[in-house]
């Protein structure tokens, strides 16, 4: 009977090493998943954002800007006696005479005051269309301005 009691005595002992000894190798194993990460960078440097073109597009406009255009009242005359604008442009009539004049359209848009020798009157035309124009105190003084 002692053979028996030693047996089971060697057996217990072997199953506690076992059991001990069972659970190390477990450690060593769960470093796996760490080789499917690196799969993910494939975004490669993509230096597409930098757009320097648009800049060129501006230089367009400097055409349209409106302009002044000059008509002088020398020797009771307008001269040019018909100018020729664009909606927008600024006209300024400029008295060089000694005598008093006006610059006045039939339908009331152009109504200077009276201009003395070196006065001027500008009036800054919006709409389309032909505006017939007299000297209100000499109205054999005729002009006109055209307006695109
Ligand atoms: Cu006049």
């Amino acid at each position: 009977m002692k053979i028996s009691r030693l047996i089971i005595a060697i057996l217990s002992m072997l199953m506690i090493f076992a059991v001990a000894c069972g659970q190390q190798p477990v450690t060593p194993g769960p470093p796996e998943p760490l080789e499917t990460v690196p799969s993910t960078p494939v975004q490669p440097a993509a230096p597409a954002p930098q757009a320097p073109a648009p800049t060129q597009t501006t230089p367009a406009a400097p055409e349209q800007t409106a302009k002044t255009v000059q008509v002088s009242i020398k020797s009771f005359k307008f001269t040019p006696a018909d100018v020729a604008v664009n909606v927008g442009d600024i006209v300024v009539w400029t008295n060089e005479d000694s005598a008093p004049h006006t610059v006045e359209s039939s339908d009331g848009t152009l109504r200077s005051d009276e201009l003395s020798k070196g006065d001027s009157f500008s009036f800054k035309f919006t709409k389309a269309g032909k505006y017939n124009y007299i000297c209100g105190i000499h109205p054999g003084m005729k002009g006109s301005v055209t307006v695109q």
